[in-house]
């Protein structure tokens, strides 16, 4: 379509004439957005295609992605850049008038995701993608995902997130492969040719109309498939008055089209709602569906669906692909139930992600009986099965069947069910697998050993290297070349540079450059001026009481004081950034956003410290908010409570970024440490296994900090007396209470000295240029093996057993 700069202009402006409908100098921004990337979108259509093709001719084994959550942020910059037309296209527009940056901007991010399990996902079709790969997403389109922050006043408010008001120019609706998904009803046992059938009767029906969006792998010839359901009403209103009469066919669309509205706001929380269970079954059974309908097109025989699809599933959350595949095979393909489960058994595999027990779901019964009475009969075959093997392995212990059986009580635990249908666990960083086996998740490791093992999480460095800090990607091709591109482990080659004071003062004017264009930002955006010689500390990620944000502010607060203390203080001034969401639910974490406004307000004002000191809360952290301020860190704060954050994933585009984490050994924190050592980042806190300790035993005493550490102490009260921090009615009592009668469930106060230090020594080492440069570049040396290439190859040959792309093909 084009292949230079020129054919590219041609091109373009062609489509600017017959697609714009107004005057080209009437052309804005977003028209010029729109157009491109529809022609983009075009552009890759062959590709596309062709991939397809190539998947069904070969017979090729497919990995199948399941998530309630695709965090894909933009597209635009990051489909030029795969397609390698980046620069090209940024001449181009740039000969035209039109500044490609500006046109970014112009994209609204599909935030169809929480946090760190949404965006993982989105980074793993990247790399399935770039390592040619034959895997694919399978989701929910949300109309809306998740929600916008808006500050006013210091408080969280939520407004929804309409991303698609203006359409959205990279997906393609399938209404040619539609599918029925069922629920409600009763079944009825049938007697046919002497064998029982399963029939589901009276239930109501709704359609699921996929939306393909493409994932461009990087060389822009390998085009996988990110598949997003929608639901629809089957708008047959002769069926509906005979199936639905207590609803008016009104009410009925509403409640069918409620089920993808909103993606679920919450990454810990437990949400016991209807729509959220309607939500998970109606992606398996959809996504299911359209797999086996690719998969018949083969004319291969049910029990070879192992050989051709592997299913895995992101979290608990699409457990239920478990007893759908099986009801399917079953059912419709007429298999025995032990067939069956060898099939069902052989093709799903789990990523668990957190060891949060309020995280960890548990549906009712009650409930998944009357929406999925099919389902639900299912589950109990296979929890009696299972229940008997214990009995068997256990003859000795009656203990351990309840705690291990997928139904408890008036419950069924997901991760329970997940664990025994399918033949691979993985948890995400060594640390949090090494907890999962040896305590979550122990009686299941004992009885199935094998099953279980660790893929530690890993970033594509595409986006938040290349795409993100285009000149820092730059100075590293112009050292050791652009191999590292395609093997980014090879980025250890800038270690011959780490003392080499040239590239020093590169990587640092780098970082420079990027602190001015933040700083430019805020004060756009905020109307706050910081310094851009300060040493910039950035905290981001969802609020939650284990990543301890609270924490920073009330260490914050103590820096206050010292420097109004002693206003001589010699420290290097500091800017601090936030930027967080908290679930709306979470009120405990809203008050910390509030907190953060109120300590931002006083210190930000006073003349006596605001030299050195600022702090600035980014309104709406979302990827591309993301992308714009992780190149500017200098300081990444990783300070989760330990054994808490499962691995993090923010740490590792910090550290890409050449910023230095300052940090727990927590998570992906610990492999960051065995791959660089204590020098070259700056740990504090207790150690997971000395909390875990703490937690067996009760947890320890608050109070004991509270009274023999006075910077703990003149803090904790300034949030409860009137103070700097606390006035015109804002008392804090709340938060100070969140941890004192909880006995600080999150060790804020019992790290809080440790903490402190790590910030001094901080301090320290920043004074020494050379040295900060040093261990910069060591930090994006050891970077690529946090790329996920390396996480999904191992997830690739490990778990799924796929098979890349022939080189042959490749040349065909
Ligand atoms: C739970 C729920 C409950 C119902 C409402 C919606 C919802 C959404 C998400 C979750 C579980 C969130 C778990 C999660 O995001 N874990 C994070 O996964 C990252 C990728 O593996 C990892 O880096 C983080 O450490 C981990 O917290």
């Amino acid at each position: 379509m084009f292949t230079n700069k020129d054919s590219f202009k041609q091109l373009f402006q062609e489509n600017l004439i017959s697609k714009l409908g107004k005057p080209m100098k009437e052309a804005q921004n977003e028209d010029i957005y729109k157009i491109l990337s529809n022609m983009i979108r075009e552009y890759v259509g062959k590709n596309w295609a062709q991939t397809n093709e190539r998947y069904k001719e070969n017979q090729e084994k497919q990995v199948y992605y399941f998530s309630m959550e695709f965090l894909i942020g933009r597209l635009l910059g990051n489909n030029l850049l795969n397609l390698d037309v980046l620069e090209l296209v940024r001449e181009g527009l740039q000969e035209l008038g039109w500044d490609l940056e500006d046109i970014e901007e112009e994209e609204v991010d599909a935030g169809l995701g929480n946090g760190g399990l949404g965006r993982l996902a989105a980074c793993f079709l990247d790399s399935l993608a770039s390592l040619q790969y034959p895997g694919h997403g399978c989701g929910i389109r949300y109309k809306y995902g998740l929600f916008e922050q808006k500050i006013i006043d210091g408080n969280q408010v939520e407004l929804p997130d309409f991303w698609l008001q203006k359409g959205n120019e990279w997906e393609v609706r399938r209404d040619d492969k539609k599918v029925e998904v069922r629920f409600w009803g009763n079944v009825e046992v049938i007697k046919k040719d002497g064998e029982f059938i399963f029939e589901t009767r009276n239930y109501e029906s709704v359609t699921a109309v996929p939306y393909d969006v493409p994932v461009i792998g990087y060389g822009g010839e390998h085009i996988n498939t990110l598949r997003l359901w929608s639901a629809e009403s089957t708008m047959d209103l002769t069926k509906l008055s005979r199936t639905h009469n207590y609803y008016n066919s009104l009410n009925y669309k509403r409640s069918v089209e409620s089920i993808s509205e909103f993606l679920y706001p919450d990454d810990t929380l437990y949400e016991g709602k209807l729509l959220r269970l309607k939500q998970q079954y109606f992606l398996c059974s959809a996504g299911l569906q359209s797999i086996l309908r690719t998969f018949g097109k083969l004319g291969l025989t049910m029990d070879q669906l192992p050989t051709k699809v592997a299913i895995h599933i992101n979290d608990t959350h699409p457990t239920l692909v478990i007893p759908e595949l099986m009801r399917i095979l079953i059912d419709e393909k007429e298999m025995t139930w032990e067939q069956a489960w060898e099939v069902t058994t052989r093709t799903v595999s789990y990523t668990n992600h957190t060891t949060l027990s309020e995280a960890l779901e548990k549906w009712s019964v009650s409930m998944v009986r009357q929406l999925l009475p099919r389902i639900y009969m299912i589950i109990e075959e296979i929890n009696t099965r299972f229940c008997g093997i214990l009995m068997s392995e256990y003859p000795e212990q009656p203990e351990i069947i309840p705690q291990m059986s997928i139904i408890d009580g008036q419950q069924l635990k997901m991760a329970n069910l997940a664990i025994v249908g399918s033949y691979s666990v993985n948890g995400v960083a060594a640390l949090h697998t090494e907890i999962l086996i040896k305590r979550e998740m122990k009686l299941f490791y004992d009885l199935y050993p094998n099953r279980f093992n660790n893929k530690t999480n890993g970033i594509t460095h595409r986006r938040w290297l290349l795409h993100a800090n285009p000149a820092l990607a730059k100075l590293i091709s112009d050292a050791i070349g652009t191999r590292w591109i395609d093997h980014p482990q090879e980025m250890l080659g800038i270690m011959k540079y780490s003392e080499d004071s040239g590239f020093q003062d590169r990587t640092r004017a780098i970082k420079q450059h990027n602190k001015m264009k933040i700083a430019s930002y805020v004060l756009e955006k905020q109307g706050i001026i910081i310094d851009p010689y300060s040493i910039f500390d950035v905290h981001v990620k969802r609020l939650h009481g284990y990543k301890r944000q609270l924490m920073n502010i009330l260490h914050i607060m103590h820096l206050y004081n010292e420097m109004k203390a002693n206003p001589s203080l010699d420290r290097i001034p500091r800017t601090f950034i936030f930027g967080a969401k908290a679930a709306p639910s979470y009120s405990l974490a809203k008050r910390v956003i509030k907190l953060i406004h109120v300590v931002a307000d006083q210190v930000n004002r006073d003349k006596d410290v605001n030299e050195k000191l600022k702090v600035v809360f980014l309104e709406n952290y979302s990827v591309s908010l993301a992308e714009k301020i992780i190149p500017s860190a200098d300081v990444s704060e990783q300070i989760s409570t330990a054994s808490k954050e499962a691995s993090g994933t923010g740490n590792m585009k910090f550290m890409m970024n050449g910023a230095l984490t300052l940090g727990t050994l927590d998570g992906a924190n610990v492999e960051m440490h065995n791959m660089i050592g204590e020098d070259n980042m700056f740990l504090f806190g207790l150690q997971s296994d000395e909390i875990l300790h703490y937690y067996q035993y009760g947890g320890y005493v608050a109070e004991d900090v509270y009274r023999n550490d006075p910077r703990v102490r003149e803090v904790l009260e300034q949030l409860v007396k009137p103070s700097d921090f606390c006035h015109h009615g804002h008392v804090f009592d709340d938060l100070f209470h969140s941890i004192m009668s909880t006995n600080d469930e999150y060790f804020v106060l019992k790290d809080f000295a440790s903490y402190a230090d790590a910030h001094l020594r901080v301090d320290l080492s920043y004074r020494n240029t050379k040295e900060w440069q040093q261990k910069s570049i060591m930090n994006i040396a050891h970077s690529g093996k946090f790329s996920s290439d390396c996480t999904i190859t191992k997830y690739a040959t490990e778990i799924w057993r796929l098979q890349r792309k022939q080189a042959e093909l490749h040349a065909k």
